[in-house]
């Protein structure tokens, strides 16, 4: 362990569904495994977020007659892209990716269990109001310093790195960690707005 205890790894979302072969796959998920099981011994606090979807879950596109895989919809809380269905509750999807140390991870943050609302961010659902809890977690024990890694950079890594950063974190978003959706510029938008809030891009970034 070479970083101090007020610093936090968050894996986000590291799961079959987001690597190749799964119903979300981004380009290369699976590459950064490897790294990221790296990086876990270098940190006392280390947390996985598991997006964890009911079948009914509104973010599916299969659950709105006649509307297809990345159209946008509105939502009460605002726009929502409707997503092929993924990680729902207790599929091979779901389950974090084979390779993936995770006997060590002192806490699994499930998010997106809510059938009418989804949750990008690992600290506030997409209303950015009802909390998942791990903001309270984080500061009970002292945290205040994250370093985020996972999939996607331009949806739950951007969401979770952005609340943390709302709310007080420091944040370090490692690139070379992280695979990106990239749908209609959104990775750019992710990178210009975490760089806006002062979040640390760190790692070369890989080209998809
Ligand atoms: C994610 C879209 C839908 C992610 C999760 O982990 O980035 N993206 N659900
Ligand atoms: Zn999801």
């Amino acid at each position: 362990m070479t970083r101090p205890t007020n610093e936090a790894l968050i894996m986000i979302d590291i799961q079959n569904d987001f690597c190749t072969g799964g119903a979300l796959a981004v380009e290369g998920g699976e590459e950064i495994v490897q790294r990221v099981n790296a990086m876990q011994d270098d940190f006392a606090v280390k947390v996985l977020t598991q997006d964890w979807h009911p079948q009914e879950h509104l973010s599916f596109a299969d659950n709105h007659e006649g509307r297809q895989p990345y159209e946008l919809i509105d939502m009460p809380y605002g726009a929502q892209i409707l997503w092929p269905a993924h990680c729902v509750q207790g599929t091979k999807g779901a389950q974090f990716h084979k390779d993936l140390k995770t006997d060590s991870a002192d806490l699994v943050v499930r998010k997106g269990f809510r059938s009418h609302i989804d949750s990008y961010s690992a600290f506030f659902e997409n209303d950015h109001s009802t909390p998942t809890g791990l903001c309270g977690y984080l500061r009970e024990r002292g945290v205040d310093t994250v370093h985020m890694v996972g999939l996607a950079t331009d949806f739950c890594v951007r969401f979770s790195a952005v609340d943390a950063a709302k709310h007080g974190f420091n944040v370090i978003v490692h690139l070379d960690a992280c695979r990106a959706i990239d749908l209609d510029g959104s990775l750019k938008a992710a990178l210009d707005e975490m760089e806006n809030l002062g979040i640390k891009l760190a790692g070369e970034m890989v080209a998809k």
